[in-house]
């Protein structure tokens, strides 16, 4: 039905909530049969880039210059070695291995970052026997992983077991950012406003809610993507009958001076 001009996305200085309805689909050179809606990039001040991409048949997404996690949320994706179905997902550090393909085609969350090296650390693109692949930063990224969601344990969130977290991304301090699932039964709720130096893109897989970012309250639901900037207070209520997941990056495992 035609909107009259109205729209859950919302742009405001520290948090975006890019709903479904005002996605735009756009290909770049090099890709093919496949587009991609751009979420958050540097252009809205983020030290990430995450989209959605959307293959067809034998799609193709060409390689990344930096750190490149991919995350499937239906059909195949190749990355490297491996076939990612639903649920999958795969880091690259960046380079050839990184591109992606589709057999049938698919949909997935991507997300690339420049590598932030180690401080103190001799990990650079000048010791080959370090070198996981490129970064813009030159210092070299970590090594390749993969594996499927539902294969990871998941933990409570300070104690509480309506509320699990799984982490994709190793615990190992190589890594410069993370990327969880959050999955709430119905009512649950974090526990408190965060307020964090991290900066967040998220994308709702199941169920809904309301989001609190900043000074405002959003209801939310599946296919909606939310960019937090650094400090934007944050909270999430499962006011739904079912449960709600998302999926959330943050910049991890540095300090921030
Ligand atoms: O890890 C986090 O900062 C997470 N709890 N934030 C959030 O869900 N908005
Ligand atoms: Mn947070």
């Amino acid at each position: 039905m035609f909107s009259l001009g109205h729209t859950r996305s919302a742009h405001r200085a520290d948090h975006l909530l890019h709903t479904p309805d005002t996605f735009i689909r756009a290909a770049w050179a090099g890709m093919s049969r496949a587009v991609a809606i751009v979420h958050a990039s540097p252009t809205i001040g983020a030290g990430f880039t995450q989209y959605t991409v959307e293959l067809e048949a034998d799609g193709y997404v060409p390689p990344a210059s930096v750190q490149r996690f991919v995350y499937v949320l239906s059909g195949d994706v190749q990355m490297g070695t491996v076939t990612l179905g639903p649920g999958g997902y795969a880091y690259q550090p960046g380079g050839e291995d990184s591109a992606l393909r589709s057999t049938s085609g698919a949909r997935a969350t991507v997300i690339e970052k420049p590598y932030v090296p180690l401080p103190g650390t001799d990990r650079s693109a000048s010791d080959p026997s370090q070198s996981g692949g490129p970064s813009q930063s030159g210092a070299a990224a970590p090594a390749a992983f993969s594996g499927v969601e539902h294969a990871i344990a998941s933990q409570p969130v300070l104690g509480n077991a309506d509320l699990q977290v799984r982490s994709l991304v190793p615990a190992d301090v190589v890594y410069d950012f993370a990327v969880n699932t959050l999955a709430y039964n119905p009512g649950a709720s974090l526990p408190m406003v965060e307020v964090h130096v991290m900066e967040h893109g998220l994308l709702f897989l199941e169920g809904g809610g309301i989001y609190r970012l900043g000074d405002a309250w959003y209801p939310v639901t599946e296919g909606d993507f939310i960019y937090m900037a650094p400090w934007c207070p944050q909270w999430f209520g499962a006011i739904g009958k079912t449960p709600a997941k998302y999926l959330i990056y943050k910049d991890w495992n540095r300090a921030a001076l």
